[in-house]
């Protein structure tokens, strides 16, 4: 791929990761909603949601775009910073936060909003509002949680956008250890959705993978109840 940045190769295998969904998901047609079932919850992927001449060109125009912010965390009297770039975007009044971090939504851009008609198209889901995030190597990352804020409301949908680098999107069942981890390769261009029944019983995380040297930008629409 040409451009102002490089795209990393796959990921090397984590072998303590459930490798065989893989197969069905990249054999299927990429166009299309996959479901996937776990548990009680489900997910559903297309790989190419957008396509790779879209999907490059948003990636460009976002890494130009978009006022990409260095927030911080405090943890025990230290100031940590997030280990990835990101944007709060949303209807006026979306106010958002987590791990104490308090986040003013940013106002739509167009491209953002472009991204936003076509999930809600695919999806049949409305969002009035996004996190966009900015890996800008493997050395980024976001640890394991749940998007289970209270402003998201009771057991919330979330619609995630990949560009860029293909990155590890890794889940864990919230208490029972012996169901089985999870990992997809989310591809440039993809759509991920987490439907309900997900947030309350699964953690997520995008570890880091000292092997991509390239930048990825992850957009995860959401719905703020109540805003302001
Ligand atoms: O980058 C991703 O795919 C996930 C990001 C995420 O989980 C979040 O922003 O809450
Ligand atoms: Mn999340």
């Amino acid at each position: 791929m040409q451009g102002h940045y490089a795209l990393a190769p796959r990921p090397d295998p984590v072998s303590d990761y459930k490798l065989t969904m893989q197969a069905p998901l990249f054999q299927d047609n990429p166009h299309e909603l996959e479901t996937i079932h776990l548990g009680a919850g489900q997910l559903r992927l297309q790989p190419q949601a957008f396509n790779p001449t879209e999907a490059t060109d948003l990636m460009r125009t976002l890494l130009a775009e978009i006022p990409w912010r260095q927030d911080s965390l405090w943890i025990a009297g230290r100031e940590i910073p997030v280990p990835r770039l990101q944007c709060w975007m949303g209807d006026a009044g979306s106010l958002y936060g987590y791990s104490g971090m308090r986040l003013e939504p940013e106002p739509w851009i167009d491209p953002v909003q472009r991204i936003r008609d076509r999930v809600q198209a695919l999806s049949g889901l409305q969002f009035n509002s996004v996190l966009l995030n900015l890996y800008r190597d493997g050395q980024d990352s976001v640890a394991w949680h749940a998007d289970d804020e209270a402003e998201l409301g009771r057991d919330p949908v979330i619609a995630s956008v990949s560009l860029g680098a293909v990155r590890s999107f890794q889940m864990k069942h919230r208490h029972d250890k012996t169901i089985e981890k999870c990992r997809i390769e989310l591809p440039h261009g993809s759509l991920l959705i987490m439907d309900k029944g997900i947030q309350n019983k699964w953690l997520h995380q995008i570890p880091k993978q000292k092997s991509i040297t390239g930048p990825r930008i992850n957009l995860t629409f959401r719905n703020i109840v109540g805003s302001r």
